[in-house]
């Protein structure tokens, strides 16, 4: 009899936990461009609404937030029409409907070729990216217009106006030298096996270990190395550096880089955000 009821409450909790499991499948997508390496992310990953037999896709985070005005996690969006569907992280704090494009949490997620689409559209957007160092402090950076061209053109990086508190270390600070040397508007992005920098002697991509937009070389890199703590010494700063707000011997945190249409009714207001 104790077996029994046993078994029942086995198979009742287990049984629900299993459909969990299965449903919450379609979440994971190993072909996105993104690397998944910790269990907070996975428990983000919550299961999607039923979607009936026509299963429309929403083509930004900014859509799916219009329509459902669901929670924070992954959802599958096609910001194309002929573009396969591919899963995002979408940021619904911060007054909702951001799609995050560069998360630096636990591992790094750059979603660049199915992402750069996004940034194809007409539309004006606005980019925002959210920075915290190791004691909690949060700053940001505003960018309109972002733009990521296609893989032909190696996911060259452009940008209009910059608005915000961290500084504009993409574009290397106010300085004319150091915008010489780091201003990454227009720049190609580079690998350790595709060197599209302008540093002559050698790959900034190697010399940082990371993949990103480099010009000789730079004063942002949110890709850079993960230090676990924020004051750091090395051959090169290689770091994750947000140069304007931090220095460039400070690897920070937390990033996140999102991007919504510019002209969005925003609820909450923007501030120094949800990271
Ligand atoms: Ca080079």
């Amino acid at each position: 009899m104790t077996w029994l009821v046993e078994h029942l409450q086995m198979h009742r909790y287990f049984r629900p936990l299993q459909l969990a499991v299965s449903d919450s499948k379609p979440q994971t997508d190993p072909s996105v461009d993104v690397k998944h390496n910790s269990s907070l992310d996975k428990a983000m990953m919550k299961p999607l609404p039923p979607a009936g037999n026509l299963i429309v896709y929403d083509k930004d985070c900014s859509e799916v937030f219009d329509r459902l005005r669901s929670p924070s996690g992954f959802y599958r969006i096609r910001p194309k029409l002929h573009q396969e569907p591919f899963l995002v992280y979408c940021d619904m704090a911060d007054g909702g409907g951001w799609t995050v494009f560069q998360r630096r949490r636990h591992g790094k997620v750059l979603c660049l070729k199915k992402c750069f689409s996004l940034f194809a559209s007409a539309g004006k957007n606005l980019v925002k990216i959210d920075l915290m160092d190791w004691e909690g402090k949060r700053s940001y950076a505003f960018y309109e217009n972002f733009r990521i061209t296609d893989e032909a053109d190696k996911y060259r990086l452009q940008y209009g106006q910059y608005s915000g508190k961290a500084g504009d270390a993409l574009t290397g600070g106010a300085g004319m030298v150091e915008q010489w040397s780091s201003c990454l508007s227009g720049m190609q992005f580079s690998t350790g096996d595709q060197d599209n920098d302008r540093f002559l002697q050698g790959s900034c991509a190697k010399e940082n270990q990371a993949g990103w937009w480099f010009n000789r070389c730079h004063a942002a890199n949110l890709n850079g190395k993960f230090y676990h703590r924020g004051k750091y010494k090395a051959e090169y700063d290689n770091g994750v550096v947000w140069g304007t707000w931090k220095g460039l011997w400070y690897s920070l945190r937390h990033t996140t880089m999102k991007v919504r249409p510019l002209f969005y009714l925003d609820i909450a207001g923007s501030g120094a955000g949800d990271i």
